[in-house]
């Protein structure tokens, strides 16, 4: 609970007993609304370790019920790997931005939908890259994408940055800007990467994105912190970060946030609906194991970027290399 958002008591919404089929763990869904109902894409984890996407429907955007069989299942080149979906409408069409992880490389992809029975894929990128999200609308003559590169190279493979792509037409992509650097963002001294849709306001572009905290500098074991944060980009040129508060915007603090089970401490936002009056639900994955949804507002977003308030970061480990975002 805080100013800014507050977490629904109906919490975790979706476990893997709500899904109809083998299901041992379900998160990180995309949320989106079609045909007067909220839509989530939910990530599901077989008990054989495959992956696919299940369509959960609802009225209220707290009740859902899912289809009796995937939707969307990984291609014979993903080896099992398809995950963490995001989507955007951009008219009367819907894109999921995807990723896949076999051991042949990191990548993102995007499948275009208009009726969440046929999916047709349009692009898939060159490894490594993952998180992508596609702003609602063309800005100036290019749709735009933000994503997550890796950078392997010399910085010990510990340097992932928010970056954003431009594209005269979804298939093609360049113009690559660096947005904002791991090493800005206190509470991921690790990664960071763009969760949920951004979405359009008078101010600017909201974006909510994630940072993932190491609590020292070794990986062995799983003691990551996954946190949600947002900042205001700029409208016409949303290579520009107008305001980010330091503090996160939710931390992991709920059971099921906490949850010991398979990976503590992760909250991963990765939808949002925005209701007419300006009211937000922001859908995010629990602890890689459920699906969990807060509420906000435009108004509450841009009151704590505009104004954010104070905050210390208690830092576990330095980062791994210094800031290199330009407008951080
Ligand atoms: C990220 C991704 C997400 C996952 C998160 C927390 O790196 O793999 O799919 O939810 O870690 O484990």
């Amino acid at each position: 609970m805080s100013d800014y958002i507050t977490r629904h008591p109906a919490n975790p919404i979706l476990t893997a007993a709500d899904i109809p089929f083998d299901c041992v763990r379900c998160f990180n869904p995309a949320a989106e609304r079609f045909d007067g109902k909220y839509v989530l894409l939910v990530r599901v984890i077989g008990g054989d370790r495959s992956e696919s996407i299940a369509l959960a429907t609802g009225d209220d955007g707290v009740h859902f019920e899912v289809a009796p069989e995937p939707i969307i299942t990984p291609a014979p080149e993903d080896q099992g790997r398809l995950n963490d979906p995001r989507l955007t409408r951009i008219g009367d069409t819907y894109y999921i931005c995807y990723c896949t992880d076999p051991p042949s490389g990191i990548r993102i992809g995007i499948i275009e939908t208009r009726d969440f029975r046929s999916f047709r894929t349009i692009y898939r990128s060159e490894p490594d890259n993952r998180n992508a999200v596609l702003f609602p609308e063309k800005i100036g003559r290019d749709y735009v994408r933000l994503d997550r590169p890796f950078t392997h190279w010399y910085y010990l493979d510990r340097a992932y940055d928010i970056w954003l792509s431009r594209s005269p037409d979804l298939r093609y992509w360049g113009g690559h800007e660096l947005l904002l650097s791991y090493a800005d963002v206190p509470w991921g001294n690790n990664k960071i990467g763009p969760g949920a849709q951004p979405i359009r306001t008078p101010r600017g572009w909201l974006v909510i994105y994630h940072g993932a905290e190491y609590p020292d500098g070794t990986d062995t074991a799983w003691r990551k912190t996954y946190r949600a944060g947002v900042m205001l980009l700029d409208l016409e040129n949303p290579a520009r970060i107008i305001a980010r508060p330091t503090a996160p915007l939710l931390s992991p603090e709920a059971p099921y946030e906490t949850d010991t089970q398979f990976r503590p401490n992760v909250v991963f936002p990765t939808g949002a609906v925005v209701e007419d009056n300006g009211r937000i639900k922001l859908y995010y994955g629990a602890a890689d194991k459920t699906i969990a949804m807060a509420e906000t507002s435009v108004e509450q977003l841009l009151e704590f970027c505009l104004n954010p308030p104070p905050y210390e970061h208690p830092r576990k480990h330095p980062p791994f290399r210094p800031p290199l975002s330009r407008h951080a």
